[in-house]
């Protein structure tokens, strides 16, 4: 279940400051869990138990109260049975045996995941009446009986079990058999999210990421409540997707990547088994076909596409916007009508993201003219268009979505351009590259990473608001954020680790904790519990110094 990938695990240096550490957070928890007195042997951690709401996204609502619960040997996952049974009881009973299989290997306990709906141990229920917990939220009642989840649906249920999960100590995540005790807060949390889009985007064109390398960072994002994952799926670099009726753009496309080396694609039955994967942690994938610029993997690929009739080479340089489809062609739309229906087909999500970012070399009036036929493609096989904000510029179809990904300091008149478009109805998914691109150096001495739109250390990435953040723009455009890792300095595990970790869980939090939890101050701390957690699930983090991190 848990993929280790490529990433070094590290090991606790200090054990005794760990032990220390342990006794305050048990100490401020107020839980009446023992003291450990000095007698305590350094080796033998005191129980700790995580304050209620101690978790990241912060929850809407906490109540904290009550005794804890702690589990044991004896504890069983009961799931609830659904009235009526059919696919949401099937998903809850699925969502049962996934949190056995993360609480498993540390305890050591059995975990049986059962029917029936008794008292006592780990209940997951699903219930048609909690309208107000809506699409995605749940409530997590804890006391020294048992601890039980609620939802309306099979996300909530999924997002309230990541939840309980960060309440148990972070060695619940070691995949050998820990020391315990595996104790809860006792208390309520209610939590629904602020935005319905809680995105992060993997650029696997620029260097290429194996099925296994995206499923750790698909595990990894559900940890977060991100229930989006947008695959920027071609660019200049490398097309990554098989599309039988032109099947160059994988073959010759996709064989080649940044700095050189072998690129690669997903075969049909792979870009499945992602999809299917994601789904099965309540993530829905938004494909990205960037057009008509950052296509030179697709030119390469056919002659015929391009204006001249003749392929430029494969590229694997890092430049941008000198690429663009030939928009006067109509072999042109009978690519894009290609390959869109046999994207949307392979896609069960609701959306086909067409990028439009860029678009250099291509005139405004071939660029608007373009952006209508393709987002008009994209309605003709039932899905509904994303594109970077540029799509504003031409004309966004009924119902689309802009990705912004302008700065701070972009311009007011470009800005206003986006905002023009929301009052028109355009959704918003907000991911300003100065806030949320994971590619973006920490300092200057962050190894990896660009520094275009400058250094985004910890602070920046969390401290704004989305729903605030663009003049003149209607409260329901914002549909949520976008945390963007692009691949042109990234090329394995390790590294989306140390990019993507910890700023990727600023995106979670601004995407789904309310605007009025918005604290730099409360944030860090709570963040700084989550590095012992990263550590055990071997995820080598940025240990940046605005963060007080926690040792285990
Ligand atoms: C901008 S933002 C790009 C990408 C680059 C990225 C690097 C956007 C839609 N395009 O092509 O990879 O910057 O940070």
């Amino acid at each position: 279940m848990r993929q280790h990938g490529t990433s070094p695990r590290t090991r606790p240096r200090t054990r005794l400051l760990g032990v220390l550490l342990l006794v305050v957070a048990a100490g401020a928890a107020g839980t009446g869990a023992a003291p450990a007195g000095p007698e305590a042997a350094p080796t033998t951690p005191a129980p700790a138990v995580r304050p209620l709401g101690d978790v990241v996204p912060v929850p809407a609502s906490v109540r904290p109260g009550g005794a804890p619960y702690t589990l044991t040997a004896r504890t069983r996952i009961q799931v609830d049975r659904v009235p009526g049974g059919g696919a949401d009881a099937r998903e809850a009973r699925r969502i049962g045996t996934y949190l056995a299989q993360v609480l498993r290997p540390s305890t050591g306990y059995a975990l049986p995941v059962t029917g029936g709906d008794g008292p006592g141990g780990i209940r997951l229920r699903l219930s048609g009446h909690e309208t107000a917990l809506g699409e995605e939220g749940y409530r997590l009642e804890s006391g020294p009986a048992g601890v039980t989840v609620t939802a309306r649906e099979p996300a909530g249920l999924f997002h309230g079990v990541q939840t309980l999960r960060q309440q148990l100590p972070a060695s619940v995540e070691e995949d050998t058999r820990q020391p315990g005790p595996w104790t809860v807060a006792g208390g309520t949390i209610t939590d629904t999210p602020r935005y319905g889009y809680r995105g992060a985007m993997l650029d696997v064109s620029r260097h290429f990421f194996t099925v296994g390398q995206v499923k750790r960072y698909i595990d990894q994002l559900a940890l977060y409540k991100i229930n989006k994952l947008h695959l920027h799926l071609s660019d200049d670099q490398g097309w990554r997707i098989a599309v039988d009726s032109w099947p160059r753009l994988a073959t010759h496309g996709g064989s080649t990547q940044v700095g050189g080396g072998p690129g690669g694609y997903y075969t049909k039955a792979q870009y499945k088994d992602i999809v299917a994967y994601a789904a099965s942690r309540h993530l829905e994938v938004v494909p990205e076909i960037d057009m008509p610029g950052h296509t030179n993997a697709a030119l390469a690929s056919y002659a015929e596409l391009n204006c001249d009739g003749v392929a430029p080479p494969l590229y694997t340089g890092t430049e941008v916007g000198f690429s663009s489809l030939c928009v006067a062609k109509d072999v042109t739309y009978d690519f894009v009508d290609d390959v869109v229906r046999e994207l949307a087909a392979l896609t069960p999500g609701r959306y086909l993201h067409i990028g439009g970012d860029e678009a250099h070399s291509t005139s405004h009036q071939d660029y608007v003219a373009f952006m209508d036929r393709a987002q008009a493609t994209v309605a003709k096989y039932g899905k509904t268009v994303v594109g970077w904000h540029q799509l504003t510029g031409a004309r966004p179809a009924p119902g689309a979505l802009a990705q912004y990904w302008g700065l701070d300091r972009t311009g007011d008149a470009e800005k206003a351009r986006v905002a023009d478009a929301a009052r028109n109805g355009t959704g918003l998914v907000l991911s300003p590259a100065d806030r949320l691109y994971l590619d973006m150096k920490y300092t200057k001495d962050t190894p990896l990473g660009l520094s275009w739109a400058g250094y985004v250390e910890v602070r920046r990435s969390y401290d704004w608001d989305p729903g605030a953040y663009l003049p003149g723009v209607p409260a329901g455009a914002v549909r949520g954020v976008e945390a963007p890792l692009w691949s042109e300095t990234v090329s394995t595990s390790a590294h989306i680790d140390t990019m993507a970790f910890p700023r990727l869980l600023s995106a979670a939090e601004l995407g789904w904790s309310p605007a009025a939890s918005h604290d730099w101050e409360d944030y860090r701390q709570r963040l700084a519990g989550q590095g012992p957690r990263l550590e055990a699930l071997g995820v080598d983090y940025h240990r940046s110094p605005q963060v007080p991190w926690r040792t285990r």
